[in-house]
């Protein structure tokens, strides 16, 4: 059983749905930053997050859950560093429908601390559409590095499959405190 408060941070490029992942899961309407979006040749959507997103949650088994989202634009870079710093655990969420979703793979879970710092899962979106990457890759790229990191295929915009990233997450987390204890 998990208990106390944690502080989780949703990262990834623009569009891999930060925003839309914690507004699925928050107990409130979460507090967002967004802004009209002026590069459309980047990702093509009428908003973008200029500053960061909050929610937060309770969950069953007594844990209470703070839930950060990342501007994935990279003139917002600073921002993850702000966020990433005392984060619990963090949530890589990728586009598989993006041609260059391995680079950013391996981009955000250096800028994280590639998993020495705090565990990271990775959530794959789109990877039914039209020439997606399948979701081996995304795995096999990580174990090139010699990281072993969960990774799931997901639909943000469902609430099982974020809520199923935090769980991984708060696993993760509980067995790191086991083997430190
Ligand atoms: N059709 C479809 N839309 C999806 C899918 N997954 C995510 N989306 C949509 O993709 C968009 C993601 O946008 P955001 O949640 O703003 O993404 P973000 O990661 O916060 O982006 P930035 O803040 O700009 O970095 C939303 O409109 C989602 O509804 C999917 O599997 N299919
Ligand atoms: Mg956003």
């Amino acid at each position: 059983m998990v208990e106390g408060e944690f502080k989780i941070v949703f990262t990834g490029p623009m569009g891999a749905g930060k925003t839309t992942a914690i507004a699925a899961i928050s107990d409130e309407p979460p507090v967002s930053t967004d802004v009209v979006n002026n590069d459309r040749v980047a990702f093509d959507k009428e908003l973008t997050t200029a500053g960061l997103d909050y929610g937060h949650i309770a969950l069953a088994d007594g844990a209470a859950v703070r839930l950060y989202g990342t501007p994935g634009q990279l003139r917002f870079r600073f921002m993850w560093d702000i966020l990433g710093n005392n984060a619990a655990g963090i949530i890589l969420l990728l586009d598989a429908s993006q041609a260059d979703a391995l680079v950013q793979l391996d981009a955000f879970v250096d800028a994280f601390g590639a998993g020495k710092r705090s565990p990271i899962v990775v959530g794959v979106g789109r990877a039914a559409a039209a020439g997606a990457l399948p979701l081996d890759a995304f795995a096999q790229r990580l174990e090139s590095r010699g990281l072993t990191l969960p990774v799931f295929g997901v639909d943000v915009r469902r609430r099982d499959d974020v809520l199923l990233l935090v769980d991984t997450l708060l696993c993760l987390l509980e067995l790191g405190d086991r083997r430190t204890a």
